[in-house]
C-alpha cells in the first residue's frame, strides 16, 4: 500500500473511480465499502459529507472490537465501574480525536491523500456534539477521555438532547440565536439500544395498598415515557478499555388499545407524544442562572429514573443482590443536575426490593458522590415544592422523609438552631433544594479547584461542614491533553515530539522534560514560529467565516468562555476603550498592535450580557475604522465559539484573559487550554488561576486585582463605594463616559446605559458594580501595560515563559484529575488488573 500511496502524483477521484477494486490499498477499498452499503455512492459521486461518514464506519468498526471485547470482560470479571452522571456532555467532534487514540491517524491522512485529499477538510464537515452550555459541560466530556486513557471501567450518562446548545450568529452587532439540529443527518458514532429501553414514570398519585403484611405505597395514573440509551463508544490514548457515554433519548409509548383511539382520543393521543418526546429535544441554554422550569424538571427525572433503573437492571442480571452494589459501581454526580438519582434509588430499593429505610439509606450513602460546579446562588437548583409534588408524588415523599430525618439529626447537633437548621433543610419556605440534599447523603463532597473547595467549606457549606468535615474536598480540575493539545495544535505537538519524544501524549509528567529548553534559543524560535502558523491558521479561518481580515503580526489577547458578569468582559471592554481615549490623546501611547479576541454565548434571556455582547461589537467598529487605532488596535468577536472553534482560537493565543472577580469563579479550565498552549495569564487569584500561579511562579504569570478576603470584606462590611473611584480616577471616568456620550457607532446613546447605571448606581436588586470591575480597573490597566512592554521589548523572553507555562501545564491534564478522583473517591482497578 505504501508504495501505491507513494506512486500516486496527482490523485483523482475520478480516474481512481475507474480503478479495479482489487488493485486500490485496503483502507480505500473499506471506505468504497461504506460509501456503496450506506449511500449507495462510488468515490466519484459521493460528497464530501459521504466521504466523511463512511470512513468514520470504518474508523468505528475499529473502536467497536475493542469495546466490545472490554465491556464483556468488565461484566464477566465483575470490574467495578464509575457512572459519570451529568445533564451535559460537550463532546464537539471525534474523527481527529478517535484516530489519534487509535494511533491510525497517519493511515488515514496518506489514505485521503491517495484519493486526492485533505484529511483536514473531511474532517471539517462533522458537526460538533454540542450537548452542553460551558465548564460542566466540557469537563464531563475531557473527564472521559481520561478514563478510557486510564482504563478505569466508566459509563457516561446524560440526555441525547435532538437540539444542543444554539447557534450563534452576530447580526448588525447582536447575539442572534439559531437552532442547532447536530443530529438531523445522522450521528455516526452512536448505536440504538432499542433492547435495554426503560420506562419513566411520571404525574399520578400514590396510594398506600395492603400487601402481605404491610402497607404499600403504589402509584396510580401515571404518565409513561420511554427512555431509549444510545451507546457512544469513547477512545482513550493507546487505551483497551473505551468508556461509554450513554445518551438517553424520550419516546412515546406505543398505544395498544383500539379504545383509546375512540372519538376524542385522538387529539389527546399524539398531544401526549408530542409531550414525551418534548423531554430530550432541547438543552436549556443557560449558564448558571437555573429558573425552576418544569420541562427541566422532567428531564432530569428522566435522565436519572433511566439510569439508575438500567444499572439495578444490570446489576440483578449479573449478581442477583442489589446489597452488593456498591461493590460494583460507583455514581458520581456533575453539580446538582441528576440528584434525583438518589431519591429514585430509595423508592426501588424501599418499594420494589423490599429494603427497610435503614438499609437503603446505607446503601444509597456508600454509592453517591457529589461534586460542585459554582457558588452563584441564583445558579444553586431549587424546585417549587407544589410543582415536584405533582410531578413526582413518590419522589416527593421520600424527599420529604430524608427531610425529616436529616432535620432531627441536625438538630442534635445545632440544638434548636432553627434559623441554622431551616437553612441547611432539604424541604422548607415551599422550596426543594438539591444541593442541601446532596450534602444530607453523599459520601464526598468535592470543590473543582483548591481556592473553591475552601470557599465551600468556609462559607457556602459551612454548617454542614463543621457537622460533617470529612466529607469535604477539593480536586483540581483538569483538561484531556489529548484534544487541548494533540488534536488542535498539531504543530506544537510535532516540536514538542521532536526534542522530548512522544510519550507525553499519554504521560502528562512527561511535559516538564520541555523546561530545559525554555533556555534553549533555536527550540524559542521554532516554538515562536508554531504560534505565528497558529495565528495563520486562525486568520484564514475568520476570513473565510465572518470576512475579518486579522493583523497576525500582532500580539493576540483572548478572552474566551460564556459571557457572564462575573467573568468581566465590561472591564476587558473598558480597558480598551481607555486605550482607544488615550490614543486619542497621544497616537504613539502604544506601538505594539494588539488584537483582542472575544468569543462568548450569552444566555438567551441574559439582557445584559447580550447588551455587553453588543457593546464588544460597538468597541469594535470604532477602533477597528478610527484611522489613529485601526493600525494598532483590532477588536473582534468570534461568532458561535464552542469546542472546535476553540480548538483554532486557544492554539494563537498570546495572552490569556482570566479575570474573574475573585471568589466567583469555581476553577475555569479555559485558563488551562489557554497555558498549555503557551498563552500568558493575565488573571485574578481565583479558581484554579491560583494554581496556575503556583506551577509557573510569579514571573511567568500576570496577576491583579482584588484577592478572595478582600471582596469578601468589602461585601460583607457594605463598603465599596465605584462612585468613589469614578470621581478619584479620570481614566475610568473617560471610558465610562464613552458608553453614554454618543461615541459608539451604530447604536443610539441609550443602547448602554443600563452598564453604566448598574456600574455606578445599582439596579432594583443589585448594589452598584456588584462584580467589583471599577475597583480592579487601575491595577489591571497597569499589569496589562507591563504584559505588552515585556512582549514588546523581549519577544524571546516572553516565548520563554510561554514554554514554561505548557512544560508545566502537565499538572492541569485531567488524566491527573481522573486519577485524583480515584484514588479519593473511586477506588476503581485498572481494566488490566
Ligand atoms: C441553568 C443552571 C445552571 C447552573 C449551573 C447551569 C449550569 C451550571 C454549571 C454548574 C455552571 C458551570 O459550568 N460551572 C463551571 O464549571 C466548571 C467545571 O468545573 C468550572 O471550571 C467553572 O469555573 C464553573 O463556572
Amino acid at each position: 500500500m505504501e508504495k501505491e500511496m507513494n506512486n500516486a502524483k496527482k490523485p483523482n477521484r475520478a480516474a481512481l473511480a475507474e480503478k479495479p477494486a482489487g488493485k486500490l490499498p485496503n483502507e480505500v477499498k473499506e471506505i468504497l465499502g461504506k460509501l456503496k452499503r450506506h449511500f449507495g455512492k462510488t468515490l466519484e459521486t459521493a460528497s464530501m459529507e459521504e466521504l466523511y461518514k463512511a470512513s468514520a464506519l470504518c474508523i468505528r468498526d475499529e473502536i467497536l472490537d475493542l469495546w466490545m471485547n472490554a465491556n464483556s470482560r468488565v461484566e464477566k470479571e465483575g470490574k467495578k465501574q464509575v457512572y459519570y452522571l451529568s445533564a451535559e456532555f460537550l463532546m464537539g467532534r471525534a474523527y481527529t480525536n478517535n484516530m489519534i487514540n487509535m494511533g491510525i491517524l497517519e493511515k488515514y491522512r496518506k489514505t485521503f491523500e491517495f484519493l486526492g485529499l485533505d484529511l483536514n477538510e473531511v474532517a471539517d464537515q462533522e458537526k460538533d456534539a454540542g450537548l452542553g452550555n460551558g465548564g460542566l459541560g466540557r469537563l464531563a466530556a475531557c473527564f472521559l477521555d481520561s478514563l478510557a486513557t486510564l482504563e478505569l471501567p466508566a459509563v457516561g450518562c446524560g440526555i441525547r438532547y435532538e437540539y444542543g446548545l444554539f447557534r450563534q450568529r452576530i447580526v448588525d452587532g447582536e447575539q442572534v440565536e439559531m437552532e442547532d439540529n447536530w443530529i438531523e443527518d445522522g450521528f455516526v458514532w452512536e448505536i440504538e439500544r432499542p433492547d435495554e429501553e426503560i420506562e419513566v414514570h411520571f404525574d399520578g398519585e400514590i396510594e398506600e395498598v395492603w400487601m402481605e403484611d404491610k402497607m404499600v405505597p403504589v402509584h396510580k395514573n401515571y404518565t409513561t415515557v420511554l427512555a431509549v440509551p444510545y451507546d457512544v463508544p469513547i477512545t482513550g490514548y493507546q487505551s483497551k478499555c473505551p468508556a461509554t457515554l450513554r445518551l438517553w433519548s424520550a419516546k412515546a409509548k406505543k398505544r395498544f388499545d383500539i379504545k383509546d383511539f375512540d372519538q376524542g382520543k385522538y387529539f389527546q393521543a399524539i398531544q401526549e407524544r408530542e409531550m414525551a418526546e418534548a423531554i430530550s429535544k432541547v438543552l436549556y441554554p443557560n449558564d448558571n442562572h437555573e429558573q425552576g422550569k418544569l420541562l427541566r424538571l422532567r428531564q432530569f427525572y428522566f435522565l436519572t429514573s433511566a439510569t439508575i433503573q438500567s444499572i439495578v437492571r444490570k446489576h440483578k442480571r449479573l449478581h442477583g443482590n442489589l446489597r452488593t452494589l456498591p461493590n460494583y459501581v460507583t455514581i458520581q454526580i456533575n453539580d446538582t443536575h441528576p440528584t434525583l438519582a438518589i431519591p429514585e434509588l430509595m423508592r426501588i430499593l424501599l418499594d420494589e426490593e423490599g429494603f427497610n429505610w435503614d438499609d437503603a439509606f446505607a446503601l444509597v450513602q456508600s454509592l453517591f458522590n457529589y461534586t460542585n460546579h459554582t457558588i452563584l446562588s441564583e445558579a444553586l437548583e431549587r424546585w417549587d415544592e407544589q410543582m415536584f409534588k405533582l410531578l413526582l408524588p413518590r419522589i416527593y415523599s421520600i424527599v420529604q422523609a430524608m427531610n425529616e430525618k436529616y432535620c432531627r439529626w441536625l438538630n442534635k447537633f445545632y440544638k434548636n438552631d432553627m434559623d441554622r437548621i431551616s437553612r441547611m433543610a432539604i424541604v422548607a419556605y415551599g422550596q426543594i433544594r438539591m444541593a442541601n440534599l446532596c450534602l444530607a447523603v453523599v459520601g464526598h463532597v468535592n470543590g473543582v479547584s483548591q481556592l473553591h473547595g475552601d470557599i465551600l467549606k468556609k462559607e457556602l457549606f459551612v454548617d454542614e461542614y463543621r457537622v460533617n468535615p470529612g466529607k469535604f474536598m477539593a480536586i483540581t480540575n483538569g483538561i484531556t491533553h489529548r484534544r487541548w493539545l494533540a488534536v488542535a495544535n498539531p504543530g506544537l505537538t510535532q516540536l514538542m515530539t521532536e526534542y522530548i519524544g512522544n510519550r507525553f501524549v499519554g504521560d502528562y509528567r512527561e511535559f516538564e522534560k520541555l523546561l530545559p529548553f525554555a533556555e534553549d534559543e533555536t527550540f524559542l524560535k521554532k516554538y515562536a514560529a508554531v504560534k505565528q502558523e497558529n495565528k495563520k491558521r486562525l486568520a484564514a479561518y475568520l476570513e473565510k467565516k465572518q470576512g475579518v481580515q486579522l493583523h497576525t503580526d500582532a500580539l493576540f489577547d483572548v478572552q474566551c468562555k460564556r459571557l457572564h458578569e462575573y467573568k468581566r468582559q465590561l472591564l476587558k471592554c473598558l480597558h480598551i476603550l481607555y486605550l482607544y481615549n488615550k490614543l486619542q490623546e497621544n497616537p504613539n501611547f502604544i506601538t505594539q498592535p494588539i488584537v483582542f479576541l472575544f468569543a462568548a454565548k450569552a444566555a438567551p434571556g441574559y439582557a445584559r450580557a447580550k447588551n455587553i455582547i453588543r457593546l464588544i461589537n460597538a468597541i469594535g467598529e470604532l477602533v477597528n475604522n478610527d484611522p489613529v487605532t485601526r493600525d494598532l488596535l483590532q477588536v473582534v468577536f468570534i461568532e458561535n465559539y464552542g469546542v472546535s472553534s476553540a480548538q483554532l482560537l486557544i492554539p494563537a493565543a498570546d495572552i490569556s484573559e482570566q479575570i474573574s472577580t475573585a471568589g466567583m469563579e469555581a476553577s475555569g479550565t479555559g485558563n488551562m487550554k489557554l497555558m498549555m498552549n503557551g498563552a500568558l495569564t493575565m488573571g485574578t487569584m481565583d479558581g484554579a488561576n491560583v494554581e496556575i500561579y503556583e506551577q509557573v511562579g510569579p514571573d511567568n504569570i500576570f496577576i491583579f486585582g482584588a484577592r478572595e478576603e478582600e471582596i469578601f470584606a468589602m461585601k460583607r462590611y457594605s463598603n465599596y463605594r465605584p462612585g468613589e473611584i469614578y470621581e478619584k480616577n479620570i481614566d475610568v471616568r473617560n471610558a465610562l463616559t464613552r458608553l453614554i456620550d454618543g461615541s459608539l457607532p451604530g447604536v443610539s446613546v441609550h443602547q448602554f446605559s443600563d452598564l453604566y447605571q448598574s456600574l455606578l448606581f445599582g439596579d432594583y436588586n443589585n448594589s452598584a458594580d456588584p462584580y467589583f470591575v471599577l475597583h480592579d480597573f487601575a491595577a489591571y490597566i497597569h499589569t496589562f501595560d507591563r504584559a505588552r512592554h515585556k512582549y514588546q521589548r523581549n519577544p524571546m523572553g516572553w516565548m520563554k515563559m510561554a514554554v514554561v507555562n505548557t512544560a508545566k501545564s502537565g499538572f492541569f491534564s485531567s488524566d491527573r484529575t481522573i486519577r485524583e478522583y480515584n484514588e479519593r473517591i473511586w477506588h476503581l482497578h485498572h481494566f488490566a488488573e
